[in-house]
């Protein structure tokens, strides 16, 4: 995410963190070198004018400061000031009191509004709502198929009519809720290449036949400017309550992300991430920033491993650590969690730490998870609590079982050797429990 961003960024504070004072002709270069980054990546120049004079201000207020490392103190005052331009508008998801609460979706054609429904659904329902998704893009026999599927894959009821007058549809589906008691009616609208008058009027029409507590754009952030430009025609139309800036994951270059709430005034509620149902991140701007900046992302890091380690297995696997019986089968089961985790360059991007330039280096191949996972299988079950036993001509045994080389077998007990090392290591360090706990990922 924001990886042209993130090295920009990278470059100009490996310049301010060699400083030893902050001088004025250091606030004006590394100003000036701010401004063309943002621009280079799609932010609206008005934006970029306004956040860079917000910096410099800041600087200039800090310079006097006797600080031990000027040139870091120079980097987070970028930072603080980035999370509270971004902060400014933040609004977390409201849905009030009444029910069902209706969830508007609006935006153009291919954005993600179908995609984000389920996201959206999906999100809902980990926090025990229930959810009633509603097929109101009629143009396209397609679109209802769509969600009608989206509906099926993640066990959400979809009201759907075929096609048919969508203000009626949204109508009868928000009735529908209410006889079932649904906390919650998304609401599918279709979308267009363009913003023209006629579905403007169509989706203002719904808005107003069935008040939705919340009417959410949803736009592709790999659009930039366009992005803004489109919120803006959608905000001056329908009270936008909140953005969902969709495809995140891919090379966004985070222009919309930086400036669609300052241009619009209409908070980002979420974040979409991937394509699957649980690519839909709450929007926290400490979190952008920390990753625009290259500054990892422990956070979301931490909250992932959560969803997919179980609390008594991480407490068994802390003791075998501890006391050093931590084998390959237990190797293999911390890959399946990994791989349940996401793509590993995903993960590796949210490290802090973790230099941009280095993950280009790396092939982060997540078939080298299933790889391994096929290695370990191939051993018996004395070879994996034992694994020093493993010879040359065991060696070439579970290369011909897994149908890897010898050589990715060699190099897989290497690393499991050093793993264990450093594990031991740290078992030993006197850190506090829950750093501990978090550099293991089991907490
Ligand atoms: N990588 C990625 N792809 C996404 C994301 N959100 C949506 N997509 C993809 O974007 C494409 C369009 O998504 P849809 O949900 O069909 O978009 P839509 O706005 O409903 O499109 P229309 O109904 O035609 O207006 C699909 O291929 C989605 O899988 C995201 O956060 N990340
Ligand atoms: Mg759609």
């Amino acid at each position: 995410m924001f990886n042209q961003l993130a090295d920009r960024f990278d470059s100009i504070f490996r310049n301010l963190r060699g400083l030893g004072k902050i001088t004025d002709s250091n606030i004006q270069q590394t100003s000036r070198e701010i401004r063309r980054v943002l621009l280079e990546a799609d932010v609206n120049f008005k934006v970029a004018k306004k956040f860079v004079k917000q910096v410099k201000n800041r600087a200039e207020g800090t310079k006097v400061l006797k600080s031990v490392k000027p040139g870091e103190q120079f980097i987070k005052i970028i930072h603080d000031e980035l999370v509270t331009f971004l902060g400014k508008n933040a609004k977390p998801l409201d849905l009030g009191s009444k029910k069902p609460a209706v969830i508007l979706m609006a935006g153009l054609q291919g954005s993600g509004k179908t995609t984000t429904c389920g996201k959206l659904a999906t999100f809902l329902k980990k926090q025990g709502k229930s959810v009633l998704l509603t097929a109101a893009d009629v143009y396209r026999p397609a679109a209802i198929d769509q969600l009608v599927q989206v509906g099926k894959s993640i066990d959400v009821p979809v009201y759907e009519q075929g096609a048919g007058d969508p203000v009626v549809i949204c109508q009868s589906a928000v009735e529908e809720a209410q006889a079932t008691k649904t906390d919650v009616v998304i609401l599918d609208t279709a979308g267009r290449l363009h913003v023209d008058g006629e579905m403007m009027t169509e989706v203002q029409e719904i808005a107003e036949a069935v008040s939705p507590k919340e009417i959410l754009f949803v736009v592709d952030g790999m659009t930039g400017q366009d992005a803004v430009n489109s919120a803006e025609t959608f905000s001056a139309a329908l009270k936008l309550t909140g953005t969902i800036l969709t495809k995140l994951d891919g090379d966004a270059r985070g222009g919309a992300a930086v400036s669609i709430s300052e241009v619009t005034g209409v908070p980002i509620k979420f974040i979409g991430v991937s394509e699957k149902s649980d690519g839909l991140e709450p929007f926290d701007p400490k979190r952008i920033v920390d990753r625009i900046l290259g500054f990892g992302d422990v956070v979301t890091l931490v909250e992932k491993a959560q969803e997919v380690v179980d609390e008594d297995q991480a407490i068994q696997l802390e003791k075998k650590l501890k006391d050093a019986s931590f084998d390959l089968e237990d190797f293999k089961d911390q890959l399946k969690q990994l791989k349940n985790m996401g793509p590993l360059n995903q993960i590796m991007g949210m490290m802090p730490g973790m230099n941009r330039k280095m993950m280009k280096g790396l092939d982060l191949d997540d078939r080298q998870l299933s790889w391994t996972e096929a290695i370990i299988s191939s051993m018996t079950a004395t070879e994996r609590k034992n694994p020093t036993i493993i010879d040359g001509s065991r060696r070439s045994r579970i290369a011909k079982g897994s149908g890897r080389t010898v050589q990715e077998v060699n190099q897989l007990l290497k690393q499991f050797a050093q793993m264990k090392k450093m594990m031991k290591q740290m078992g030993k360090m006197k850190l506090p429990k829950n750093m501990k706990h978090q550099m293991m990922g089991l907490n």
